[in-house]
């Protein structure tokens, strides 16, 4: 159940620089279930989820952050508030049994969306390894 099949391997053309379709959420210009905002970050439920519970987090400024490896020292209080609404978001969506977190980043990691975001994952026994 739940197993990966949707395909991150096939874009050649990754606009790093560029808007994602997450700026298209956070402008509301596309609908999203959203389940947490505050001015800094949002988290909304993904598309495409690999658990029962899959909600995605991310900053409303890119700011650069198109992946972790790219986080610099200004980034700091961005990093943090995100960790820590990680925590709160869980909670709120009964994951106190444990979850798990998630960061793709770049080819290797499966990385399709080139702004920064955190998965949320969980509702279910994860496994381990993650493949
Ligand atoms: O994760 C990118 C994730 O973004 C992937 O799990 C699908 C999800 N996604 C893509 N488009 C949408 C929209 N429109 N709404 C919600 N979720 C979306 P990555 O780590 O880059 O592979």
């Amino acid at each position: 159940p739940f197993s990966s099949s949707h395909s991150h391997h096939n874009s050649h053309h990754h606009n790093h620089h560029q808007f994602t379709i997450f700026d298209k959420i956070i402008k509301k210009e596309i609908p999203a279930q959203i389940v947490y905002e505050d001015d800094k970050c949002l988290a909304f439920k993904d598309v495409s989820p690999q658990a029962p519970v899959h909600i995605l987090l991310i900053p409303k400024v890119k700011d650069g952050l198109t992946q972790l490896q790219k986080a610099e020292e200004r980034h700091k209080d961005i990093l943090g508030h995100l960790m820590l609404k990680v925590a709160e978001i869980a909670q709120q969506n009964n994951l106190q049994e444990g979850y798990r977190v998630v960061i793709n980043d770049g080819k290797l990691g499966c990385q399709s969306v080139y702004h920064l975001h955190l998965h949320i994952l969980g509702g279910t026994q994860m496994g381990w390894p993650p493949g």
